[in-house]
């Protein structure tokens, strides 16, 4: 029997992978952690702990009094956030990963979940239909970090045959929460502002394209990623996965179909610099020849399902 550990669950990947992975091994089965008390109550369906990540000795002891048997360590710094706290956002992001990648080396956990993201590709890399393995020089503390985690995660599969799987995420879309502190959280924003009829001062160039997500396609591979037989997981440093690519103009034209009114003006900060060094476009062929797979969800029919159910969600 699976006994579940998220860590960072009151995130945005998190709040909703934490629901998909009660629904497959009971709500008794998942402890969702959180360094947030208060996000306590949004996990009426499974159990909650308050874990500080950066707390090794915290995490290896609830993960013997709970009996846990995978991990799923979502906790983390995101992009904008990281170039403010370039130290902090190191520690956390790094030390957290290290922590768990022992626990599973020296204990009985025998999957372990980790995210990487665009962010791992830089300036020198091929932007458009990025491909598995290319030159990747991030400059961002964030994109370093994670490049960093990605080895980590190869080096302990093939030294001491740790089970990590890892996914490099594009930008993340959904509706059911916000995302904090990264570079692509203005396509989630746009959609709060198209519903109270406001104005949006969108904080990258109009036609800046960046890879996307709609949440249920990312919870999708996750998923299927985590279930696939070990012998056809050949990418154990982070799969690069594509789903749809667009500008904040190409989000704009959608919603305003839908949304008439919506207005946006354009006011690039320091996250356009973060944007212009990450991939257009990622060829996602090696995730679809080892595990089968293939995004659902486009530019209209996530846009379409994002302005259908939001407006229940901010109710
Ligand atoms: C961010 O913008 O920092 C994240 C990411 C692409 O990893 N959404």
């Amino acid at each position: 029997m699976e006994r579940i550990l998220i860590t960072g669950a009151a995130g945005q990947l998190g709040s909703e992978l934490t629901r998909t992975l009660a629904d497959i091994y009971g709500g008794e089965q998942v402890v969702a952690t959180d360094i947030n008390a208060k996000s306590a109550h949004k996990f009426d369906y499974c159990q909650f702990r308050t874990l500080d990540v950066m707390d090794k000795e915290a995490i290896a002891s609830m993960v013997e009094t709970e009996k846990i048997t995978q991990v799923y360590h979502l906790a983390a710094m995101l992009s904008a956030t990281s170039e403010k706290n370039p130290l902090m956002a190191w520690k956390l992001n790094i030390d957290s990963l290290l922590s768990i990648l022992e626990l599973a080396r020296t204990s009985g956990l025998n999957k372990i979940y980790w995210p990487s993201s665009i962010a791992v590709f830089g300036p020198n890399t091929p932007a458009v239909n990025t491909p598995q393995d290319c030159i990747m020089d991030p400059n961002t503390v964030y994109g370093i970090s994670k490049l960093a985690g990605e080895r980590w995660c190869q080096y302990y599969f093939e030294k001491y045959g740790v089970d990590v799987r890892s996914i490099r995420y594009p930008g993340l879309i959904g509706y059911k929460s916000l995302p904090g502190g990264g570079t692509t959280d203005y396509a989630v924003e746009i959609f709060h502002k198209a519903l109270a009829d406001e104005h949006f001062e969108c904080f990258l160039e109009e036609d800046t394209s960046l890879p996307m997500m709609y949440m249920e396609d990312a919870i999708q591979a996750t998923i299927q990623l985590m279930q696939a037989p070990a012998s056809q997981v050949t990418v154990r440093s982070s799969y690069n996965l594509g789903g749809i690519s667009f500008t904040p103009d190409d989000l704009y034209q959608a919603i305003k179909v839908h949304h008439p009114n919506l207005s946006i003006s354009y006011h690039p900060d320091f996250r356009q610099k973060i944007a212009d060094t990450w991939p257009d476009s990622i060829d996602d062929s090696i995730a679809q020849k080892d595990w089968g797979w293939k995004h659902k969800f486009d530019l209209e029919t996530m846009t379409k399902e994002i302005l259908a159910n939001l407006p229940a969600q901010l109710a």
